[in-house]
């Protein structure tokens, strides 16, 4: 008897709903689900990827353990006793920050690992925690930070409200939206366009969402502050500014004037290669459009001046007037977890920046973590306070980090390398042990980051499509817990669960504004019964969220039973203004002129007088059937011909002398890699783009279907030195190369062989 279960796609930000069909343990179809209140029925090819993942009989079902050189299956308890001995040691002979944590992007995606993951790293106590952040949108959490105070209060674009949508550096079509939770972005493109509106795209590439927008500009890589500042400029100058009731709510509106005077249209055009006109006239456009919204991704984030841009788009939302508007850019209302609409609003701590320091370069610690190109140089630079052994949970760094030949060799020096993850690939083949998570479908699914992100008000529950046939990932991590804090493995996990919902209900109850302020932890907790892990905690999060019952206060509110009653999700509402409730700055204001900001335009402006001498200009791209670096090993999402090529520019292939389907060379300071070429007039001349998460054909990897389509990693490409400094953030887009044809010069052949 096949059966239908209804659940949320984990894969990226999207959120869709599925309709998955099961017969027994075999997943017969994967559809989307036209009930679902948000997606409607979309989803992407990776969806189906469900169903490859689940017969995948290269991923793991059992944990792996070292012995003699080689990669064995073990037990769970051969497996924790192996960690057990060899994790405790390094610890006590060097200390906390001795022990590294690198967490990867579906991490973001996972329950489990969502509140339990700090739990483990509060119990390890190392500052040298590295996430995916640093190689994506630390920036944006940086510049939020600083404006509004708190790093994911993110101003998200209204879109299916708003007439005019200016996007920078992301590829909605592709990606399915980033820091923009809205599955469909197509859908909601063409939607804009048959309203009357206007979606204006920027990228060195012409992408599907350029193709759907109303009008495409190229860019040179990493010029998005500059344009940035220059709409600002021309929207001031001439008169355009209208930020109306938002005023009350501003802070340094007069500094950001004068600072944005300084960049008028006519100094950054030959910077952006945007002429100015091209950019006052897009800036009357913004002004003049009823609702307008600006929005940033990857291209603005993970560049040189990141933190600027990221800045500075909310700051263009600011002057139209746009920023907290319907049909602009608004602050979501999510129901669970959302630090900014715990307790009294309008105001807060504010958020730390550099409290630590990597040991090395003295990178800022933001957010709890430091910056992951600073990884391989806190192993491999000896020293009091070496890092010397990781543990990575759910994250490929060796791929998805930058200069990866030295990360690589770095890895090889580990005392002790321990991956919570599902394969054997380019990272977790240097593991001494590797603990299998479970697959999606035996895991249940609720997105507390994603939502928070969303264009509309949504919530929506999965439970396990299937039995699990590994412990989840709570459970492994509470027992990692247990080996970092001295109690070994076999910790009693439900009492360690049962400090856990203590502590996150204390928490609550000592935040000023509660819903729940002055009743009994005890109480509350029994009210939670006979739920445990995390289906406990998010409970707790949405009775006491926004929408929630409030435990007996609103008897109709929000519980995760009515969550489970809801398979389709629950629509909350389209997102409401939110100022000046969503702000934790200390002044209670929008800071739009932070001091460590204003400072950084003087890096912006010496861009301006940069030589421009004809050199090359490295940029990457996401693919439809591509996620990050994991997905290649199931066959419907690399089928067809090869996709890990180097896209140029006709006139620059002919100057190269580079043909369609030749070879080149890519050499930059970091490293060299050789890759297919596919000459295309998407490109901006003088720009070459290689997309990142492949090159599995390393020794060891355990993924048969990808290292037949192993393409190249292009991440031993990005120059770890380089990097935003206020984020930490690695500068993976504009990396300066040179690009000839291959084996013209004396070069190392393979990628595999090539490196700084
Ligand atoms: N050059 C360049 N580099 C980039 C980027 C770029 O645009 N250009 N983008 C960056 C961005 S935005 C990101 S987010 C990072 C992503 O980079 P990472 O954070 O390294 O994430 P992934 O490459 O997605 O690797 C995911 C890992 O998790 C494992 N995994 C999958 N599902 C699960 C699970 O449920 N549980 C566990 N425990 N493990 C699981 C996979 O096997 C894989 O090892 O890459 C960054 N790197
Ligand atoms: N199919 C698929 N979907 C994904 C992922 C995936 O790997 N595959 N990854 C997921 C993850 S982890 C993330 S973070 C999101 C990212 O979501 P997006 O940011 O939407 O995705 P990208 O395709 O990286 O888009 C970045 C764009 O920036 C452009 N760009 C490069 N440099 C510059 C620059 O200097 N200025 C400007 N203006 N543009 C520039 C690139 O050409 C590219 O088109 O996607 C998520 N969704
Ligand atoms: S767009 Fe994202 S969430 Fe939707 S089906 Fe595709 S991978 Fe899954
Ligand atoms: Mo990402």
């Amino acid at each position: 008897m096949p059966t239908t279960h209804f659940r949320t796609c984990p894969f990226c930000e999207a959120t869709c709903g599925l309709e998955v069909e099961t017969e027994g343990r075999e997943v017969v179809a994967v559809r989307g689900d036209a009930q679902d209140v948000f997606s409607h029925g979309f989803l992407c090819p990776k969806a189906f990827g469900l169903k490859q993942l689940h017969e995948d009989t290269d991923r793991l079902t059992a944990p792996l353990v070292r012995r003699d050189g080689e990669l064995v299956d073990a037990s769970w308890d051969e497996a924790f006793a192996e960690i057990e001995r060899r994790l405790p040691p390094i610890l006590a002979d060097h200390g906390r920050n001795a022990v590294a944590v690198y967490i990867g992007n579906p991490a973001a995606h996972n329950l489990s690992s969502i509140i339990y993951g700090p739990v483990l790293l509060r119990a390890l106590g190392s500052q040298n925690v590295y996430t995916a952040s640093t190689v994506d949108q630390m920036p944006k959490q940086v510049s939020s930070g600083l404006m509004f105070g708190g790093g994911l209060s993110v101003p998200v674009p209204d879109v299916d409200r708003c007439e005019h949508l200016l996007i920078l550096g992301a590829n909605p079509l592709v990606s399915n939206g980033s820091l923009l939770t809205a599955p469909n972005m197509r859908g909601r493109i063409r939607a804009i366009r048959e309203r009357g509106g206007k979606v204006v795209v920027v990228d060195p590439r012409r992408t599907r969402t350029a193709d759907e927008a109303s009008e495409h500009h190229f860019i040179r890589p990493g010029m998005d502050a500059l344009l940035l500042a220059a709409l600002a400029c021309t929207i001031v100058e001439e008169g355009l500014e209208r930020t109306g009731s938002l005023g009350a709510h501003l802070n340094g509106l007069d500094d950001v004037r004068e600072l944005v005077r300084g960049f008028p249209p006519e100094a950054v055009a030959a910077a952006c290669g945007i002429a100015s006109g091209e950019i006052r006239r897009m800036a009357r456009e913004v002004a003049a459009a009823e609702r307008a919204a600006v929005y940033g991704r990857i291209g603005t984030c993970t560049q040189e001046f990141g933190t600027l841009a990221s800045w500075l788009v909310d700051v263009l939302n600011v002057l139209t007037g746009n920023l907290d508007r319907e049909g602009g850019a608004m602050f979501t209302r999510a129901a669970a977890g959302q630090r900014n609409s715990q307790g009294e609003g309008g105001g807060g701590k504010g958020m730390g920046l550099g409290r630590w320091a990597s040991r090395v370069r003295g990178l800022p610690e933001a957010f709890g973590e430091l910056p992951v190109s600073a990884l391989a140089e806190e192993i491999d630079t000896p020293g009091e306070g070496r890092v010397r052994a990781l543990i990575t949970m759910a994250g490929n760094p060796i791929v998805s980090t930058p200069n990866s030949a030295r990360l690589e060799r770095a890895f090889e020096s580990l005392d002790f390398v321990l991956a919570i993850d599902i394969y054997v690939n380019e990272t977790t083949r240097h593991a001494d042990v590797i603990l299998p998570a479970p697959e999606p479908l035996e895991k249940s699914h609720y997105d507390v980051a994603l939502y928070q992100l969303a264009t509309r008000n949504v919530a929506n529950y999965s439970p396990p499509v299937f039995e699990g046939t590994v412990p989840e990932e709570w459970e492994t991590l509470l027992r990692l817990s247990g080996v970092v804090t001295g109690q070994g493995p076999d910790v009693d996990v439900e009492a360690l669960d049962q400090f856990v919902v203590q502590t996150v209900v204390q928490r609550e109850l000592s935040s000023p504004g509660s819903r729940v302020a002055g009743r009994e932890p005890a109480e509350l907790i029994a009210a939670l019964e006979p739920r445990r892990g995390p289906e406990r905690a998010l409970d707790f999060m949405l009775r006491v969220g926004p929408y929630g019952d409030g435990f007996g206060a609103e008897p109709k509110g929000l519980t995760l039973s009515l969550l489970e009653e809801s398979p389709h999700g629950l629509d909350l509402g389209p997102l409401e203004p939110r100022l000046p409730d969503v702000l934790r700055t200390p002044s209670g204001k929008v800071e739009l002129a932070p001091e460590p900001l204003v400072a950084d335009m003087e890096r912006l402006r010496a861009a301006l007088d940069r030589e421009r001498n004809g050199g090359m200009m490295l940029v990457g791209r996401r693919q439809l059937r591509s996620n990050n670096s994991w997905m290649h090993n199931l066959p419907a999402l690399v089928k067809g011909k090869e996709r890990c090529t180097l896209h140029v520019h006709p006139d620059d292939a002919e100057r190269l002398g580079l043909g369609d389907g030749g070879r080149a060379l890519v050499r930059s300071a970091a490293g060299s890699l050789e890759a297919p070429v596919e000459v295309t007039d998407a490109i901006m001349p003088g720009v070459v783009s290689i997309p990142h998460g492949w090159g599995h054909d390393a020794d060891g990897v355990r993924l048969s279907v990808a290292s037949e389509h192993a393409g190249v990693n292009s991440n031993l490409l990005a120059d770890e030195s380089q990097v935003d400094p206020l984020s930490g953030n690695a500068v993976l887009n504009g990396i300066p190369v040179e690009v000839a044809p291959a084996g013209l010069a004396a070069e190392p052949a393979t990628a595999a062989a090539a490196g700084a």
